[in-house]
């Protein structure tokens, strides 16, 4: 769970649906999600699977003026890729045969497909992490899920995460609802996500702020970067 041990830093207030959300920033996470190859551009996962994923694009930009920012103010930024071993003995069966035909591991033009060490398995350049940000390697679509995420989060305090990334009702969504039940606050930032299904985006933003913000708050780049001042 969100560790709440440690002193509060200056809070800053975000407006956000369903209503403001006041945070420390020194107890806050940027995490970007998946912003690999494989998913955002011709040739990785997300193409085989029949998507466009032209469609990602449009998140790059709004994600690089946050980061940069999250950089600025010194906050711990967190980058995830979704991936397998090269074996693939982490991949479960189930998930190998989706899409109606395997695609995970073999090769394309960016290396074989969602396998960590590929040229398509990393992330864009635009956002690449630097040194001292951690990079989680996860095998499925939550962050939390075989991975030593909640370690990090806990060592450093952190109760909130803002989070980026692609796509939104897949590993973002996986990632808030897994984050949510382990106590901490999430922000999505929403011109920050992209889906291949524009309406599973409008729809999956909705799914995070009904019912009083039942997965979270929904905010976005400009109003963060605002916030943050
Ligand atoms: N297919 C799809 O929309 N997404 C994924 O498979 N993974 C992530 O969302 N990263």
């Amino acid at each position: 769970m969100a560790s709440t041990t440690q002193s509060a830093g200056r809070r800053v207030t975000l407006p956000a649906e369903p209503f403001d959300l006041d945070f420390d920033p020194q107890r806050t996470a940027l995490i970007i999600i998946d912003m690999q190859r494989d998913f955002v551009l011709p040739g990785g996962f997300g193409e085989k699977l029949g998507n466009d994923t032209s469609l990602l694009l449009a998140a790059v930009e709004p994600i690089s003026r946050v980061l940069e920012k999250a950089r600025q103010r010194e906050m711990l930024v967190i980058h995830t890729r979704e991936g397998h071993r090269p074996d693939l003995s982490d991949c479960p069966p189930a998930k190998l045969k989706r899409g109606g035909k395997v695609f995970i591991g073999t090769p394309g033009p960016m290396g074989r497909i969602l396998v960590r060490g590929e040229q398509g398995h990393d992330i864009i350049h635009q956002l690449y992490p630097i040194d001292g940000e951690p990079v989680i390697d996860k095998p499925g679509k939550g962050s939390f899920h075989a991975t030593d995420l909640q370690q990090i989060l806990f060592d450093r305090a952190i109760s909130t995460l803002i989070v980026c990334g692609v796509t939104l009702e897949v590993c973002v969504h996986t990632t808030v609802r897994e984050a949510n039940d382990r106590g901490y606050e999430c922000v999505v930032l929403s011109d920050c996500v992209a889906s291949y299904f524009p309406e599973f985006k409008r729809v999956g933003l909705e799914m995070i702020t009904a019912q009083g913000g039942i997965f979270g708050w929904v905010s976005s780049g400009d109003a963060l970067i605002a916030a943050l001042g």
